[in-house]
């Protein structure tokens, strides 16, 4: 699906504004100061295009931004990810690979609503997502416990949550959306009554935890690949706290029980090996969160980009 596959498309977007957390901003300079880019480029071999800036947005964040049906900076965050959705699909629309360095996970409104329209308009297909996440992140405004729209993305990416609002998410159109059965989520194991509810409602391929425990991770990764289908283009989005604390500490909102390093690079190396891989975002590093250093979260985000980019193929 990729016209250039050697060219990676790289946006870091430094914007914390879909939770209450500082420090999540500071991920996409951590990551690349520790040699993320030079390692796609020199070991993995991509063109790297990248403006070598960390965006952080601050001339379209409106001053005044009350709660609108219980979400917290609601213009703000649909501001930078409808920004943000144009420069993914600059990138994507091109036939390159997209690589997108959070931030927090509400940015994905933004990277899938750019790729689903290039992937339509490139090549006329709907777009797969594969979800990798302790957290379900498909609350409807209302229903949400925090108001936090990190833990909304998907309900608006996939029109579970509307709104008429320009400045609120109304800027999302058809061409922009994902449809449910697309979606397949790995590593859940903290999900909202709400969310257990749409998920059952709307029959969406989820493979949490207990899944991994009684399958294998082997044959999880097979049925979530089945489920997308063997000739559809995959957008990856790649929360870090779907990995176990031990191995990614410094996040917003850990949740024991994830999964092994392993296994996070295992999933992102089977999904680089489907040869459909479009897109990936790394979420929700927030090195300021641990008070060891946060070295071992941003090794390990490193090491799951490296994995779905390519790495470790004998
Ligand atoms: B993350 C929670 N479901 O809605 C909510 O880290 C947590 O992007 C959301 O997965 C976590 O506030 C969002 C309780
Ligand atoms: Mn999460
Ligand atoms: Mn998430
Ligand atoms: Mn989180």
């Amino acid at each position: 699906f990729l016209s250039r596959p050697n060219d990676l498309g790289v946006v870091a977007v430094g914007f914390s504004g879909g939770q209450c957390k500082q420090g999540v901003e500071a991920a996409p300079m951590a990551l690349i100061e520790s040699g993320l880019l030079d390692q796609l480029h020199e070991d993995l071999g991509y063109d790297v295009h990248f403006d070598n800036a960390v965006h952080n947005y601050a001339d379209i964040i409106p001053a005044n931004d009350p709660d609108h049906r219980g979400m917290k900076k609601p213009r703000a965050v649909s501001a930078v990810t409808e920004k943000l959705s144009q420069q993914v699909y600059d990138h994507a629309k091109e036939g390159k690979m997209v690589l997108t360095l959070g931030g927090d996970h509400s940015i994905a409104i933004g990277t899938i609503s750019g790729t689903a329209k290039a992937i339509r308009e490139r090549l006329g297909r709907e777009l797969a997502v594969i979800w990798v996440d302790a957290h379900a992140d498909i609350n409807l405004p209302e229903d949400s416990p925090s108001g936090n729209i990190h833990g909304m993305p998907v309900a608006f990416l996939t029109a579970l949550a509307t709104e008429e609002k320009k400045d609120i998410f109304g800027w999302l159109s058809k061409e922009h959306l994902v449809n449910v059965n697309k979606l397949v989520y790995i590593g859940l194991r903290d999900v909202d009554r709400g969310e257990k509810r749409i998920l059952k409602e709307h029959g969406i391929k989820a493979f949490s935890m207990h899944d991994i425990d009684r399958h294998g991770i082997g044959r999880v990764v097979e049925m979530a690949l089945a489920h997308v289908g063997n000739d559809t283009p995959i957008h990856l989005s790649f929360d870090v706290d779907a990995l176990d604390p031990q191995w990614a500490p410094s996040t917003g909102t850990p949740v024991r029980g994830g999964l092994t390093l392993r296994e996070g690079d295992f999933i992102a190396e089977c999904v680089h090996q489907t040869g459909n891989l479009i897109a990936m975002d790394l979420v929700e590093v927030n090195p300021s969160l641990e008070a060891m250093g946060a070295n071992e979260t941003i090794r390990t985000g490193c090491s799951l980009v490296r994995s779905a980019l390519g790495d470790t193929l004998l």
